[in-house]
């Protein structure tokens, strides 16, 4: 199918906006489970997100089609008429289900920085599912950018674990074991809405929609066998501050743009560009707000140059399908 072409500001802009959204995002969720004496249940706030997701894709579905009545026959033929393509959006909702409260496992049990760390792990793993479940192939020299990437943005986000004052028991082995699902999970969703997306003109919102709607049941199902009996007796927003608020916003907001960065790109680019995006925003603040550079920053920054650099030598767009590895 034909990819819509866009300006390359906006995708710059697309993943400026994903990156720094994620980065807020991992900060303000692990102080929501640290502060709190009374610590709201994550799982309505991941299910209170989908919900978020849904009424904004809607609205930018009206916004594609031009008018309401345009919409609702969109939605009927889309939804209503498609309970296939309804079941075959169930699977990323619930492996992003899965994912997105493993974030909130995680970051109850590690800090902030140990987890951003980790999490690039996502990378690779993301690398290998494109090649599986793409069938796009990539040279030994780009798997080699893909690891070296990985080890550039570990050291470019690298920073001394905070000792928070933590309110609740920490258990860092529940922590990266909830990383560990969460990266596989990333690698695994990402790569599936990919390839539904771009396997048919279908617009993105719809997409989006038949993910979101299947995403809400899953993580309200979710709320009902973890959190159930209580949240019944204190309530869905028990615990909910601003901050939490905010978490939620983080979450929508950011789940949408990256699923526009996915159209535009694809899901190693993804990893390249948001590692680009963190560079180039920490040299901004260096220049805007004096912030201190460190040698850790300098080399992972170096590898993450050198390593965008070695992935396009051989091709440049990751999203067209290689035709053989003797290409390159
Ligand atoms: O891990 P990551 O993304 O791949 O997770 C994708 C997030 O986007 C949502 N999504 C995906 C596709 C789609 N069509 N709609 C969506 O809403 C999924 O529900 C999932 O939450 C990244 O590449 O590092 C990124 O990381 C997340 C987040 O920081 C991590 O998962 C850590 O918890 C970012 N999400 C937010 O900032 C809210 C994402 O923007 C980038």
């Amino acid at each position: 199918m034909a990819i819509e072409s866009v300006s390359v500001w906006f995708k710059i802009y697309c993943l400026v906006v994903m990156t720094v959204v994620a980065a807020t995002y991992t900060v303000v969720l692990r102080y929501t489970r640290t502060i709190s004496t009374e610590l709201y249940f994550s799982t309505t706030a991941v299910c209170i997100a989908e919900i978020i997701k849904l009424v904004l894709s809607l609205g930018m579905l009206v916004r594609e089609t031009g008018d309401v009545g345009r919409c609702k026959a969109a939605l009927v033929h889309h939804i209503f008429g498609s309970p296939k393509e309804l079941l075959k959006l169930s699977i990323p909702s619930v492996v992003y289900a899965i994912q997105n409260n493993m974030a909130f496992v995680a970051l109850s049990n590690l800090d902030a920085a140990v987890y951003q760390v980790t999490y690039q792990l996502k990378i690779p793993c993301t690398a290998l599912c494109t090649v599986l479940m793409l069938s796009r192939s990539l040279s030994r020299l780009q798997w080699f950018s893909v690891f070296m990437l990985c080890g550039g943005v570990t050291l470019v986000q690298w920073t001394p674990p905070e000792s928070t004052k933590v309110q609740m028991e920490q258990n860092p082995l529940v922590g990266f074991m909830a990383i560990a699902v969460a990266v596989l999970c990333s690698g695994f969703a990402g790569v599936y809405f990919e390839k539904v997306l771009k396997s048919s003109d279908t617009s993105l919102w719809v997409r989006n929609i038949q993910m979101y709607l299947s995403g809400i049941a899953v993580t309200f199902l979710g709320v009902i066998v973890t959190d159930g009996a209580k949240v019944m007796e204190k309530g869905v927003f028990y615990g909910y501050t601003p901050w939490v608020c905010l978490v939620i916003f983080l979450a929508s907001v950011g789940g949408l743009y990256t699923s526009v960065v996915v159209k535009y790109t694809d899901n190693i680019m993804k990893g390249f560009s948001a590692a680009a995006a963190i560079v180039l925003s920490t040299v901004a603040s260096v220049t805007l707000f004096g912030l201190q550079i460190t040698t850790t920053f300098m080399s992972g920054s170096m590898l993450v140059c050198i390593s965008i650099y070695l992935y396009g030598l051989p091709k440049q767009d990751t999203s067209k399908a290689s035709t053989s590895s003797a290409d390159n």
